[in-house]
């Protein structure tokens, strides 16, 4: 479903099977051996997730990507998986755009879970430039996803984000508004045995790849 210029909504993206293996993963990965933690941002609040960055790390005093955990404990970002990457390019295909994805990032949303609203506008100046769209992919319990402007003060649509829906932002929709203002407990599907939310957000931050193949 179009939501507007360059987003959309794919509901039910991912059948129970590939959400049962990703859920399976995103738990791995999260209590690995670079597990996830709460962020604390610039100001001394604490984020209301558990976050794990893939390929590359965002930190929350900064605000920039870095390849290793300044702003906790010093370790490095672990690699993107392969096939995290081409399942990004494959949904992002789906809604007409390319995507090379070099970082992830993996939040756990608790019931009690949220992220305020914010533009997701720290990955390259080039892939933001180039309207390079966000990948989002839920597992688990319902978000009620808000989706706003390019503005902080323009009006925000909610959006439930269910399991395996994906959501694409792109092109003309890169630097829109978003958040979840909140988790509706009991709503994964039982075969995930989940309490809570995944979800992953694909971006690319070095667009140099494909700028290579468009003149090679
Ligand atoms: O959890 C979501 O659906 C949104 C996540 C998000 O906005 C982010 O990671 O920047």
């Amino acid at each position: 479903m179009n939501i507007a210029p360059g987003a959309f909504h794919m509901k039910r993206y991912l059948p129970l099977d590939a959400q049962r293996a990703l859920v399976a993963e995103c738990r791995a990965l999260l209590d690995g051996a670079v597990p996830a933690y709460v962020p604390t941002v610039r100001g001394g609040g604490k984020m209301h997730v558990r976050m794990l960055c893939l390929g590359r790390h965002w930190n929350g005093q900064t605000y920039r990507y870095e390849p290793v955990r300044s702003d906790f404990d010093g370790q490095p970002a672990p690699p993107l998986p392969g096939p995290f990457r081409e399942l990004a390019r494959e949904i992002a295909a789906s809604a007409g755009m390319p995507l090379d994805a070099d970082l992830c990032i993996l939040n756990y949303y608790a019931a009690d879970g949220r992220m305020g609203l914010h533009q997701d506008k720290d990955e390259g100046a080039a892939s933001l430039a180039a309207g390079i769209p966000v990948v989002s992919v839920s597992l688990g319990d319902t978000a009620r996803f808000l989706f706003g402007g390019t503005k902080r003060r323009d009006p925000v649509e909610a959006i439930p984000l269910e399991s395996g829906d994906a959501f694409v932002f792109g092109g003309p929709a890169r630097l829109r508004y978003h958040g979840v203002s909140r988790i509706i407990p009991g709503t994964a599907p039982p075969e995930l045995g989940i309490e809570g939310r995944f979800n992953l957000t694909f971006r690319q931050y070095d667009v140099t790849r494909i700028e290579a193949r468009a003149s090679g």
